[in-house]
């Protein structure tokens, strides 16, 4: 058979490059983390060429409890069979099974939150509509400001939706930090420049339909046509549907994103989509967020609070 083999820096530009190079039902046989810890290497199949591995892998007879777990718990079996075996042990109660996969997470998935006590953060969160962009950004606000006890600054880019700016100037008179609004490149500036004292300065950003592929190019442009760096964390729901999540990482790549934040961890009752989103997009988990509640529910993303979710616990 014409097996494949791609190595790369990490697991997910491997897998990328697999799905690039052989399509998205490529069939992985394999996957290891090269001697010296460094490069993933990954072995895979075309579909054409897999006619044995056609139908998806269901979990074998011998397989762990931690890959039927991730199985059941709607994970994609050879994913799930590639974190089972690089997981340590053989784990025989859901604990033990949830710990040894956070291991294994840590190995195979890039964890990177955006540094909020950085001496200067500018901070956009874009995404597709209704996903949490502005209620993620009050939390992050109220824990900079608040906790970290940072200047914080607040510019709304969405002058798009009716009621877009009031939400927002409602968290920010709440969390009692300044808020700008801003509608293109000039006007963007000068809001940067009026938060010129603001240690961390978060973005607001509308959501666009689907089809509105223009709109997303002029918002690349406004955040990233001044001399300021925007760091730009991607927002999607964790209940999203590998299509749903394929085309919006596709159509927000324009905006340059660093980070991924998965938004809705509550109302999701499999978390597999959390996976795919990394996978397909190669960049790092930064939030969680897990409930309406500003600003208690947000978190960090974590190997360990990704294991509970994808081993069926609570979030
Ligand atoms: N259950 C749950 N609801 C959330 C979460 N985050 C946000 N929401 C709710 O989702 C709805 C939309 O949130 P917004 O923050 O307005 O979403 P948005 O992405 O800014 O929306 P647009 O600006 O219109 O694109 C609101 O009802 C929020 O309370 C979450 O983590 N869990
Ligand atoms: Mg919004």
């Amino acid at each position: 058979m014409p097996e494949h083999t791609y190595t790369a820096q990490s697991l997910d530009r491997a897998l990328s490059r697999v799905k690039r190079e052989l399509g998205a039902d490529a069939v992985i046989l394999s996957s290891r983390q090269l001697a010296g810890g460094g490069a993933f290497e990954v072995r895979a199949l075309a579909a054409e060429d897999a006619t044995d591995f056609q139908q998806p892998v269901p979990a074998s007879k011998n397989a762990s409890l931690l890959e039927r777990l991730l199985i059941r718990n709607g994970l994609d079996p050879q994913i799930a069979r590639l974190f089972a075996v690089s997981a340590p042990g053989q784990p025989r109660t859901l604990r033990e099974a949830t710990e040894g996969l956070a291991r294994s997470l840590a190995d195979h998935v890039a964890f990177a939150a955006p540094d909020l006590d950085a001496p200067r953060k500018h901070l956009a969160l874009v995404g597709p509509t209704g996903v949490g962009k502005t209620t993620t950004l009050a939390k992050i606000a109220a824990e900079a400001a608040l906790i970290r006890q940072r200047a914080v600054g607040i510019i709304s880019l969405d002058g798009y939706r009716i009621g877009a700016v009031q939400q927002v100037e409602q968290y920010a008179d709440l969390i009692g930090v300044p808020l700008e609004v801003a509608s293109d490149v000039s006007s963007f500036r000068r809001a940067l420049r009026r938060l010129a004292d603001a240690e961390v300065v978060l973005i607001d950003t509308a959501g666009r339909a689907p089809r509105d592929k223009a709109a997303l190019g002029e918002l690349a442009e406004i955040l990233h046509s001044s001399d300021v760096e925007v760091e730009v964390s991607l927002c999607m729901n964790a209940a999203s549907r590998t299509m749903e999540l394929e085309d919006a990482v596709e159509r927000h790549a324009v905006l340059l994103p660093k980070t991924l934040t998965i938004t809705k961890l509550d109302e999701a009752l499999q978390y597999d989509a959390i996976v795919s989103a990394h996978i397909t997009s190669g960049l790092p988990l930064a939030w969680f967020t897990t409930g309406q509640r500003v600003p208690e529910d947000v978190e960090m993303a974590t190997p360990e609070k990704l294991a509970a979710a994808l081993c069926g616990e609570e979030v």
